[in-house]
């Protein structure tokens, strides 16, 4: 027995130690695959969750063309999806100011755009034609539900311009306005995505 305990002992300790450098291979090894499997779970719930929507958007502007839209399903995909809304800029291309116009209001409501820049909007209506007019500007855009209208414009100095409805939309079509802030393009760098589409984050 003693003799059995003796040579298990010296089987324990004979045996090869397991490099430090094998430990740390094995676990970047585990790491990586860990990363991978997060990786393709991720893959799998935009597939399953995201795909569906991008394809039908990718559809249905292939068949409408990139003008049309469909009023039902603004907020939710396409060109006009809640994320999609405000002021972004185009890398080389100036500004763009996408907006929808809703009874009785504009979504969003207040919104921050560079001055000396082109701005290219890019409005629709959810129901019925409004006509935000961009005061100090003269701009009148005319918003049609199922249509893209879009118009260009620069502002040359900063300041407040406000946007009222200018097309008898229904019985709330007087509250029905929205506001533009113009600021310098450094300002405008600096602001967040959220505090460029919420006039009260600035
Ligand atoms: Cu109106």
């Amino acid at each position: 027995m003693g003799d059995l305990m003796f040579r298990d002992t010296l089987s324990q300790t004979t045996q090869p130690a397991r490099e430090p450098s094998d430990e740390t291979a094995n676990s970047k090894i585990r790491k990586r695959i860990r990363s991978g499997l997060v990786a393709v779970m991720l893959i799998c719930v935009w597939v399953s969750v995201r795909l569906p929507y991008e394809v039908e958007s990718g559809i249905e502007a292939l068949l409408n063309g990139p003008n049309r839209v469909d009023p039902q399903t603004l907020h939710l995909r396409g060109e006009f999806v809640e994320s999609n809304l405000g002021t972004v800029e185009e890398p080389g291309d100036g500004v763009t100011l996408r907006m929808i116009a809703d009874q009785y209001l504009f979504v969003p409501q207040c919104v921050l755009v560079p001055t000396g820049v082109p701005i290219r909007v890019r409005i629709t209506s959810a129901d019925v034609v409004h006509k935000p007019s961009i005061k100090e500007t003269g701009v009148e855009i005319k918003a049609v539900p199922g249509y893209v209208v879009e118009t260009h414009l620069q502002f040359a100095r900063p300041g407040e311009y406000e946007m009222p409805c200018h097309e008898f939309c229904g019985p709330g079509h007087y509250t029905m306005r929205s506001k533009l802030i113009a600021v310098s393009l450094q300002e405008f760098r600096n602001l967040s995505q959220e505090a460029r589409t919420n006039c009260a984050l600035r």
